[in-house]
């Protein structure tokens, strides 16, 4: 099965109905995704996968901000933290970078969701393909992905 598919079918499993949407210029990163879409980049869910003691755990990111490691590392308790390698990506999601969807993935991980996502009444993640995104209320992505909100940026910014 296409990875749209196999996103659509794990969305259908929770009773979710993503309207996928397709975008030929290609929606591999945050600015790529905000310059198809027409939106805000702080709109963009980045889906970005991290090792902490070795466990898997999802950060859903606003594109506007990057992820002070520091800050998640001590939120988790963790004593490492590190961002995953692709194949570790595509082995816990099912999906590779630049399409890893927010949500749907083969092992369900624990995710923390950027507050900053909360400001917009709509934001757009990847859809399972560098082509492909999908608009969702913050709400109704915190819901889903089971996420807790946390300040994922630096403070000092
Ligand atoms: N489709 C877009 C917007 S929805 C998207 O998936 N963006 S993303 O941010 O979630 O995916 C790209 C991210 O993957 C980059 O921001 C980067 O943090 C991460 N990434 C890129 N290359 C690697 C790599 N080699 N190892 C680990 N992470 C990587």
């Amino acid at each position: 099965m296409k990875a749209n598919d196999r996103f659509q079918a794990s969305c259908k499993r929770v009773g979710y109905q993503p309207d996928i949407q397709f975008f030929p210029e290609g929606t591999k990163t945050a600015s790529d995704a905000a310059a198809a879409v027409g939106c805000d980049v702080g709109q963009i869910v980045k889906s970005l996968v991290f090792l902490a003691d070795n466990q898997p755990v999802l950060l859903l990111v606003s594109g506007k901000n990057t992820v002070d490691q520091d800050t998640i590392k001590l939120l988790l308790n963790a004593e490492s933290f590190e961002m995953a390698k692709p194949e570790i990506v595509r082995s816990h999601t099912g999906f590779a970078i630049g399409g890893t969807p927010p949500f749907g993935h083969i092992q369900p991980m624990q995710t923390i969701m950027d507050e900053d996502l909360d400001a917009f009444d709509e934001v757009w993640a990847a859809a399972g393909t560098p082509n492909s995104c999908f608009p969702i209320s913050p709400t109704e992505l915190r819901k889903i992905a089971g996420a807790t909100l946390a300040t994922v940026k630096p403070t000092n910014t």
